[in-house]
């Protein structure tokens, strides 16, 4: 297989405009984006549901994790793991319809543990996986909520924005949440709220199962859920949840050659993209920009990889300072940064009345430089550099008289190197 990173043909786009006037204050430019159909980069959270009925499962993972990780690594060039478990909260309560012991606090029940951030360190994340303990959890719904709420909460974890991001769930039941019940819904239950951070039930920070299935989503934490091979009753809950118009995650029975599994669950994810779009980073420069088409969607990739063209059209207004404005476009493969360009736009202030093909916009004649028409003249025993707009020096003038004309259009600026003086030459 061909292993490839996404890439944008142009890093940087340079350019300078003129408004006002006749000049029209726009310029059109083009960009080429290459999406392979496999990860550059992933993040991979290992998560653990640890209550007593997990226990072959918790053991079956134990035992793959090397395996796993090493297939994992074999697929993706630049991959971390890390760990996040979860038992119950070591309460009861009392809310929603619901009441129950959810966890035990002899058993040393938790709701939520971040039990090694993201790291390429393998060994250390084994050690994490062999070192979690079998649990309690008294009732049968977990705190499933608030593990996968955390994996957008707990800065910790350290996710990349710029790779892909995975839960890999070990678990065998449902959440707690006062929204699981929903009669419209095709699988509904009463079981109680998740109490979120401050472990109470009813306050403000209660975790509710559909909104955070959303946020999940938007934010790019894909779940692949794999049910316990000995209890796959709730399978078609999780399947319904992971749905793309929710999670739009995957819902799977942990199977036995589970290395390759994972591995081909996590690449299979690499084909699709629900919404490609670049996006202006800077909010005072959206306005500037159009792109066509805004985005593309309901992409399937081609092995090894597809190409997608915008036409970037920047509209500077009227009432733009004059200069430099520098921002960025990002191109998101749905909520992963998969590749940005530096946009530099100097603009300027169109001046009506110049009509020849070079126009000196100031400074005819500063100290011995003279510059007429077409031609720049350089007396003995001065040196001037030519810059562009963007800072870079592309020429060097030595006495004599030269042409401008092969400068091309655009903004120059010229240093008289021995007299210190600094020209700025228009050239239409
Ligand atoms: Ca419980």
């Amino acid at each position: 297989m061909i292993w490839a990173i996404s890439w944008v043909i142009s890093p940087v786009i340079n350019d300078t405009i003129y408004k006002g006037d006749t000049c029209p204050g726009t310029a059109v430019h083009s960009a080429m984006l290459g999406i392979p159909s496999n990860y550059a980069c992933a993040d991979i959270m290992f998560a653990f549901d640890l209550t007593g009925s997990m226990s072959g499962e918790l053991s079956y993972a134990q035992a793959n994790a090397s395996a796993i990780m090493d297939s994992l690594a074999s697929s993706i060039s630049d991959v971390r793991f890390g760990v996040a478990s979860q038992a119950d909260y070591p309460n009861s309560y009392s809310y929603c319809s619901y009441s129950g012991s959810y966890g035990s606090g002899g058993c040393g029940d938790y709701p939520y543990s971040l039990n090694q951030p993201l790291t390429y360190d393998t060994a250390l994340v084994r050690a994490a996986i062999s070192s979690l303990p079998l649990l309690c959890g008294s009732d049968a719904p977990e705190s499933y909520a608030r593990l996968l709420w955390e994996m957008l909460n707990d800065a910790s974890i350290g996710w990349r924005t710029t790779c892909a991001r995975f839960v890999l769930y070990w678990l065998d039941n449902i959440p707690h949440g006062c929204d699981i019940y929903d009669p419209t819904r095709p699988y509904s239950a009463y079981t109680g709220t998740d109490p979120g951070r401050d472990a109470l039930a009813g306050t403000s920070d209660d975790i509710y199962w559909y909104p955070l299935l959303r946020n999940l989503r938007t934010n790019g934490i894909k779940p692949i859920i794999l049910v316990s091979a000995s209890s796959t009753t709730y399978l078609t809950w999780w399947q319904y949840w992971m749905t793309d118009t929710l999670a739009n995650g995957i819902a799977v029975v942990r199977g036995t050659a589970i290395a390759r599994q994972i591995d081909s669950l996590v690449g299979s994810t690499a084909l699709t993209i629900d919404t490609l779009r670049p996006v202006v980073r800077e909010a005072a420069y959206v306005s500037w920009v159009t792109f066509t088409p805004p985005y593309y969607a309901g992409i399937t990739l081609t092995p090894p990889e597809d190409t997608f063209n915008f036409t970037i059209t920047f509209n500077v207004p009227a009432s733009a300072p004059s200069g430099l404005h520098t921002f960025h476009i990002d191109y998101y493969r749905d909520a992963i940064l998969v590749d940005s360009q530096l946009v530099n736009l100097w603009v300027y202030d169109c001046t009506a009345g110049y009509d020849d093909p070079i126009a000196v916009w100031e400074n005819v004649k500063e100290g011995k430089i003279l510059i007429k028409g077409t031609s720049i003249y350089v007396p003995d025993g001065l040196v001037v550099h030519i810059y562009s707009a963007d800072g870079k020096r592309i020429g060097v003038l030595n006495s004599g008289t030269h042409n401008l004309s092969k400068l091309g259009k655009g903004v120059y600026f010229v240093y008289d190197v021995k007299g210190g003086k600094t020209l700025r030459v228009i050239v239409r």
